[in-house]
């Protein structure tokens, strides 16, 4: 407790990084607490800031992320020292690679003491383990330095490509008091933290005449469009010049999915096939393939719309790179294009237009069949349906299975609906995403999870019970890491690697906290489940058990994934 008796011409560490937070804007910190930020938390909490208290610092910082994705404010995830800092990491530094803006503030033992390694009460060099992770890291040795300190932060997090940063607060400057005056005076109001990267109208003018003179235009919509919150310019500028697009799975409903020129269903057509491709956001990682192989053709030219200078060229030769934010970019694009200017092939747009009508077909035959038990396709079309009247709903999508299934199976409507593994394909985003998005929008998220994907941060069903969240988890329950019918090949008694539980019933988990479990075993009571869940507004969680042998091993990574091809045992 703060001690009431002191001067009120005193304060201290813990209440400045509050105010230091209060003064630029940051409502919500997502954390666990423990020694030494509990009163931090506290204070947060008394003062006004949300304070979400999470199970596991991964989903508290998973939250963290998503937040900053969502609101283009850091997201901030509160950790204690080391073990409770290491568990924050994995999320930090997954936020850094997605481009997320988070900042993890930590609290850490003595430096006199760590830096000797004299043993220590959780002891830890948090900022140098911190930094080969982060976008940039920094540490507050001095509590007159708070306020200087979170502005780096928030600089660094939301400024070019967003990032994870990495705050280290000593146990001394939280507790340290100070003059009241001198400490305000100490505060920093961070102006325009992320400001706008005004294109070059040259590389305008270069990118539009490229575009113009192909035959077969794409444009490729990543996240970081999502991000940018430039959503009436890319649309308009997709209408005015009639270039098919193709979203990456985050990118999925900047414009709605069933628009026409959505080139989705016709994506290994395009990629192959067009002339110049216009990257919007999106960066030529193992997601586009490189940009290399069969996948693409060869004499493509490219189109880069990108914040960060160094992502140029980083895979393929980009002809035309336009380095800004997109916002400032489109509306540039939008300024500088004539009518007319740029008109992909009539027989381009055939072409494309055939090749979605032939797999929509063959994709609709599938998802209308009712096998039993269900399988990826008849319970995805069930969620599918229900989602279509709901497009304020948050999707978050994690597996293997369940996340290629999922992202072709259900479509999204709004920007930014769409929440999944990402650029690392990591496991355990499910529910940190779903409390995060859920927190910051008030708005109901469905969170359609494989079954193992879930146990990577099911524990926070409590969380989601005990803020009483408007979540209702799907578990896609069939049995195992991709599949459930693998067999251990010693003929041990051991189940494989990769089988889980049997039966498992996961909505048993949620009863425990008070929320509702739905065990559903065919379409029609999914559809039920779900909706009733839905109309609720409180937490749910279906296990929704389908074919064990439906999913593939690596679901559509095959690729990715070396299969050993010398046969075992003594005879090798
Ligand atoms: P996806 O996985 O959807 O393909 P990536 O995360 O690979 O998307 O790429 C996102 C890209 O968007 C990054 O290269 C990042 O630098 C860029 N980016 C992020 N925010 C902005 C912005 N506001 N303006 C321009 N580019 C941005
Ligand atoms: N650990 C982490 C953090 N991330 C990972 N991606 C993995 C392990 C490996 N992994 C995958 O790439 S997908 C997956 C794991 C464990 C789970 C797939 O099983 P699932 O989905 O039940 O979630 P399906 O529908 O059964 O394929
Ligand atoms: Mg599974």
């Amino acid at each position: 407790m703060p001690n009431e008796n002191k001067s009120n011409s005193i304060t201290d560490g813990f209440h400045l990084v509050v105010d230091a937070l209060k003064l630029n804007g940051i409502d919500t910190i997502f954390g666990v607490a423990g020694i030494p930020i509990t009163d931090l938390a506290r204070l947060a909490q008394a003062e006004g800031i949300r304070y979400i208290g999470f199970r596991h610092e991964q989903s508290a910082g998973n939250a963290a992320a998503i937040a900053g994705y969502l609101t283009k404010k850091p997201g901030i995830c509160l950790t204690v020292s080391a073990p409770g800092f290491l568990n924050g990491m994995v999320a930090l530094a997954n936020a850094t690679t997605n481009g997320f803006p988070m900042i993890q503030i930590s609290g850490s033992s003595d430096r006199e003491i760590v830096d000797l390694q004299q043993g220590d009460y959780e002891e830890l060099d948090q900022m140098n383990a911190a930094k080969p992770y982060t976008k940039a890291a920094f540490r507050v040795s001095k509590p007159e330095d708070i306020g200087v300190g979170v502005a780096r932060a928030i600089h660094a997090a939301v400024s070019g490509r967003p990032g994870g940063v990495y705050l280290d607060l000593t146990a001394d400057v939280l507790a340290a008091t100070l003059d009241k005056d001198a400490a305000n005076q100490s505060l920093v109001r961070v102006v325009d933290p992320s400001p706008r990267q005004i294109p070059d109208p040259e590389s305008i003018k270069r990118a539009i005449d490229l575009l113009a003179s192909a035959q077969r235009p794409l444009i490729i919509l990543g996240k970081g469009a999502a991000y940018a919150q430039a959503d009436d310019a890319i649309r308009s500028f997709i209408e005015k010049t009639g270039i098919p697009y193709l979203p990456m799975s985050m990118a999925k409903g900047l414009l709605p999915d069933n628009h026409k020129q959505s080139a989705a269903a016709a994506r290994s057509l395009v990629l192959s096939q067009a002339d110049v491709v216009m990257l919007v956001g999106a960066r030529l990682n193992w997601l586009l393939a490189q940009g290399k192989g069969p996948h693409w053709s060869p004499t493509a030219q490219f189109v880069q719309v990108d914040i960060s200078p160094t992502e140029i060229d980083s895979n393929r030769a980009i002809a035309a790179p336009v380095v800004a934010d997109i916002g400032s970019a489109m509306s540039g694009f939008l300024a500088a294009l004539k009518p007319g200017q740029i008109q992909p092939k009539a027989a381009w747009i055939d072409a494309i237009a055939e090749r979605k009508q032939h797999n929509t077909e063959r994709m609709a035959a599938r998802l209308d069949a009712s096998p039993s038990p269900m399988n990826f396709y008849s319970s995805l079309r069930a969620i599918r349906d229900v989602l279509a009247n709901r497009p304020d709903i948050y999707v978050v999508n994690e597996g293997a299975n369940t996340l290629d299934f999922g992202r072709d199976i259900i479509d999204m409507h709004q920007p930014r609906k769409r929440l999944d593994c990402g650029t690392w394909g990591v496991m355990g985003i499910g529910m940190g995403y779903a409390i995060g998005a859920a927190v910051v929008s008030g708005k109901p998220v469905v969170a359609v999870e494989g079954d193992s994907a879930f146990g990577f941060s099911g524990m926070e069903i409590e969380t989601i019970c005990r803020y009483h969240l408007p979540i209702v988890v799907v578990v896609f329950n069939n049995g195992g890491i991709y599949r459930g019918d693998d067999v251990n090949r010693s003929g041990g008694a051991d189940p494989s690697p990769t089988v889980l539980m049997k039966d498992a019933r996961y909505d048993k988990l949620i009863e425990a906290f008070d929320g509702t479990g739905h065990n559903v075993t065919d379409p029609r009571s999914l559809t039920k489940a779900l909706t009733v869940a839905l109309a609720s507004g409180k937490p749910a969680l279906i296990n929704c058990v389908i074919d064990p042998t439906a999913g593939t091993e690596s679901g559509h990574l095959q690729n990715l994934n070396p299969q050993s091809q010398v046969s075992s045992g003594k005879n090798n």
